[in-house]
Parts: structure tokens; sequence; C-alpha cells
């Protein structure tokens, strides 16, 4: 079984003007603690993904989290995954099968799946995902037409249902992570609430979550 940090950190290309700010800031991300960063493009802009991807990589081997290890997790796309020497991929309902994608990446890259309701949750637990996220927990602008808000108690639910890592995600801040992982999860994903000085934000949230 895999272990996940508290801090699941989420760089999101939508958020960044230039490749340039968005390593700038999976830097801060590293420095603040981060041990895992999930890059995501909904762009769907390959070449530039595969890009940024490379650039990461190349981050992770030379930047303030070398030579501690920076596991790479990207968003959708097992193909980019391996072109960029990422360590795992994340898929959604609407991307490849977990067992598809498992065949791609093989048995060591980690493999997450997001789900929304107790459903596909309990779909997700008999595949051969590392960890499973739930989500939205709560209200978020960072995600185009999310599914209902979970709230807590989907978190609780979520517990319940699998013994895998569980990841929560949706308008989580430093001001309510702590009753996130007290619902259950293992760890909170994060998107807008790293934006503004990242590393003070992640050091904030590891220290929350201690
Ligand atoms: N997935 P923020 S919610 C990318 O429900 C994503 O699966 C979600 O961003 C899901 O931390 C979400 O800014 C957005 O709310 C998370």
């Amino acid at each position: 079984m895999i272990v996940l940090p508290r801090l699941y950190p989420i760089l999101d290309a939508g958020c960044y003007s230039n490749t340039l700010d968005l390593i700038a800031a999976g830097d801060e991300l590293a420095a603040g603690g981060a041990t895992l960063l999930q890059y995501r493009n909904k762009s769907g802009n390959a070449p530039v993904m595969l890009e940024q991807a490379r650039e990461l990589r190349r981050l992770s081997r030379t930047g303030v989290s070398a030579p501690h290890t920076l596991k790479l997790i990207m968003n959708d796309r097992a193909d980019l995954a391996l072109a960029a020497e990422f360590d795992g991929v994340h898929v959604g309902q609407d991307d490849l099968l977990p067992e598809s994608v498992r065949g791609i990446i093989g048995p060591e890259r980690w493999l997450g799946v997001s789900t929304h309701n107790p459903e596909q949750l309990a779909e997700a637990d008999l595949t051969s995902a590392d960890y499973l996220a739930i989500g939205p927990v709560f209200s978020t602008s960072s995600k185009e037409k999310p599914d209902p808000v979970v709230g807590l108690e989907g978190v609780r639910r979520a517990r319940q249902l699998t013994r895998k890592p569980l990841v929560a995600i949706g308008g989580i801040t430093r001001a309510n992570a702590a009753s996130v992982i007290e619902a259950g999860a293992d760890s909170v994903a994060v998107i807008s609430d790293l934006l503004r000085d990242p590393r003070k934000s992640a050091e904030e949230f590891f220290r929350i979550l201690r």
C-alpha cells in the first residue's frame, strides 16, 4: 500500500500565464514541504503539456526538492506521463478506465482515480488503483461543471467503503483541511488555496495537518 503525503498539491496550468510561473510555483511548493505534485492541464494542448511536464521533471531533479524525491502525477494522460517520466497518473470518470491505464503505466507507477459518489467509489475500489479521490467536498470554482458537493459526510462514507488511501478534493483550504482529515481522508488535494504564496501556504497546511 502506498503512503500519501497529507497535502496533495495540484498545479493547474490554467492558473498560470506561462510555463515559467508554473514551474516557479512547483519549486515554491517543494520548498514548502510538498513531496508530491499533480500536473493538471485541461487545455488539451498535448505539446505544451509535454513541455511543461518535462520542465517539472527537470525541476524535481535540480530544484529545491532535489535530491529528495518529488513524486509527479499526471492528470488524465498516461501517454504523457510515460513520455515525461512521471511517477503516476490520475484519471477521472471520463478518462481511460483504470485497468487500461494500469496496462500502459505498469505495476510500479501510481494510479489514482477520481470519484464523486459512493457508487463510483465502490467501483473504483475494485480496480488496481493505488489511491482514490472523493469530491468535491466543498464548492469549488477550479473545476468546470463540478459534481454535486459531497460534504464531510461524503468523506466519511467514502472512508467506510475503501481501505485504499483516500484523497479529498474540492474547496479545501487551510481553514477546513483539519475537518476533512478528521472525517477520514488521508490527504487533501488543493488548487486555489496554494496559489497565493505557495511556499507559505504549503507550510501552513503541513503544520495544520501534522
Ligand atoms: N476535481 P480547489 S474538485 C480538480 O470533485 C478538481 O473531483 C474535483 O480545486 C473533484 O482546491 C477539483 O481550488 C478542483 O477547489 C479543486
